[in-house]
């Protein structure tokens, strides 16, 4: 049941105002490749118990979330098999010997269709669930994310998933400037470098609140069960 009342949540800087009729829970790239033992990030050195340590949190947001009625929209990093929409640019940057397009421990490596591009099975859309494959870091560059979120009325969003430095904060901004308020619970987002996660939450809440509002799940939680 969608309860129509707002309520505060505890926040930095400064309490969050939420209004659950036009706030919508968006979950950034929990996808396998990123996550999962044996995928591509751990494939290039990275340490994904970082990222690992995000599912608990998102699940029992995401529970609750359900439960409340609200919207919910997933997202997922990828490109075209045929890669017609990866640009040179990004296909070059890392300099990988493995790369975006190349056979990979979980299939092409950030190909749609792919299992290694697929949310992980903990977070699994629900059929009515809204999801939206990008081929850039941000959620709305070359997307139809925004004409989803206007069509329902929605201002505000609460941003999870990975990585907060990198798919996170450039969803975060790109949201900021087209007018949404933006609420990241900490635990709930996570990188493969902590000074980056870290430096990641600072810069949102600086400066009064220049990208939006930063706060834990558990204050969410409450507001949802209030
Ligand atoms: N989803 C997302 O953040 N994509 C990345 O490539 N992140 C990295 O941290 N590399």
């Amino acid at each position: 049941m969608k309860s129509l009342f707002p309520s505060l949540i505890a926040a930095e800087p400064y309490a969050f105002t939420f209004v659950p009729a036009a706030c919508a829970l968006l979950i950034i790239d929990m996808q396998r490749d990123f996550l999962e033992p044996g995928g591509f990030g751990e494939m290039l050195g990275n340490d994904v118990s970082q990222l690992r340590r995000t599912i608990a949190p998102n699940q029992a947001l995401l529970a609750q979330w359900r439960a409340a009625g609200l919207t919910v929209l997933h997202t997922r990093e990828g490109h075209r098999p045929d890669l017609s929409d990866l640009t040179p640019a990004k296909k070059m940057r890392g300099q990988t010997a493995t790369g975006i397009g190349d056979p990979g421990p979980m299939g092409r490596i950030l190909v749609r269709g792919e299992p290694g591009h697929a949310i992980i099975p903990e977070l699994t859309p629900r059929p009515t669930e809204i999801v939206i494959d990008k081929p850039g870091k941000g959620a709305f560059w070359d997307t139809d994310l925004h004409g989803i979120l206007q069509a329902r009325q929605i201002r505000q969003l609460v941003v999870t998933g990975v990585t907060t430095e990198v798919c996170v904060h450039t969803t975060v901004r790109e949201a900021n400037d087209r007018g949404y308020d933006c609420l990241v619970p900490s635990d709930c987002v996570g990188s493969y470098f902590p000074e980056f996660h870290a430096a990641g939450l600072a810069m949102i809440k600086a400066q009064g609140g220049i990208f939006g509002w930063v706060t834990h799940s558990q204050s969410i939680l409450t507001a949802l069960a209030s």
